[in-house]
């Protein structure tokens, strides 16, 4: 699926800033730095600082400080993937078709980096150029989604101790809700309070964030089984073969895209009220479950 122009517009903004964001290679620990950066800039495709920016624009033409809010949450995405892959969770070798963070460097050194990123991210966060209150706001939404309560961390628990049991529909949603929505459902929500929406839009786009992040997870779900690893820059099938909590294991195949698409849905649904406005978010969130990679 071809990716619409603004994507590649606000990428390169991204990465623009996530260049400016990081510490030089050559600043000490060159050696944590370099892990960093090489993860960072691993070629992922942006999705949670796009969302991010995308809702800032519904609100406001000049997204300049949404750049923050929007790195931060790459940061931790990327904390996330480099500890997922890590030999104690997934033991990968395979990430955005390149060697896993330990494997190009050390199981210690990989630990680190994805601590020094999540770290960076809060305080990229307190650096926002907004006003005080939308930076606690920013601070407390990102914080809450990466946790354990409904969020990222708890989500990656309850994943792994549900591998080779018996999946429990109920069980697959929280983890569905928890590991993947919460954080993209924040990359919706930071850039709505960044720009200064109101707190009923900032309710009206959680839904949407929420609701997109779990068709996300779906479609991540279907990918792992219907694509190769080439195609992917990671390891697939191995859902099947670790015996994970996942939509085509509980619902079948078919079931599954239809699950995506209803709450794909659902959720553009959501952007309504911002009728042409929202006409970028309505794309990404198309995008999120025909993608093929
Ligand atoms: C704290 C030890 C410790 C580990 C944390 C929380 C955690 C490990 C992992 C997060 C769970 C996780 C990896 C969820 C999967 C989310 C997902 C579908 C990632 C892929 O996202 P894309 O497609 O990736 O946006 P790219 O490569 O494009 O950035």
């Amino acid at each position: 699926m071809r990716l619409p122009p603004f994507f590649e517009e606000d990428r390169l903004a991204v990465d623009a800033a996530l260049e400016r964001l990081l510490p030089a290679q050559t600043t000490q620990p060159a050696s944590l730095h370099m892990a960093m950066r090489y993860s960072v800039f691993a070629g992922g495709k942006r999705i949670r600082p796009i969302l991010c920016l995308e809702t800032a624009r519904i609100f406001s033409s000049d997204v300049t400080a949404t750049l923050h809010p929007a790195c931060a949450l790459e940061f931790i995405h990327t904390y996330s993937l480099i500890h997922d892959d890590l030999p104690a969770l997934d033991n990968d070798d395979l990430r955005r078709g390149k060697p896993t963070c330990h494997k190009k460097f050390s199981e210690a050194i990989a630990i680190l980096a994805g601590d020094a990123l999540l770290t960076l991210a809060f305080e990229t966060i307190g650096a926002t150029p907004a006003a005080a209150e939308r930076r606690a706001a920013i601070l407390t939404e990102v914080a809450s989604s990466a946790g354990t309560i409904n969020g990222m961390v708890g989500g990656q628990v309850a994943d792994i101790e549900a591998e080779g049991k018996p999946v429990d529909p109920q069980m697959l949603e929280y983890i569905h809700r928890s590991k993947t929505a919460a954080l993209i459902r924040a990359s919706i929500t930071a850039g709505a309070l960044c720009a200064g929406a109101s707190t009923e839009d900032v309710a009206r786009l959680r839904r949407f964030g929420e609701t997109i992040g779990w068709a996300f997870q779906v479609t991540d779900d279907i990918l792992d089984v219907e694509e190769s690893s080439a195609a992917l820059g990671k390891t697939a099938g191995k859902d099947m073969a670790q015996q994970k909590a996942t939509y085509p294991a509980v619902y079948g195949l078919e079931r599954s895209h239809q699950i995506a698409n209803d709450l794909a849905t659902k959720a553009i649904a959501e952007l309504a009220p911002y009728a042409d406005r929202a006409a970028r978010l309505r794309e990404i969130a198309e995008f999120l479950v025909l993608r093929r990679a």
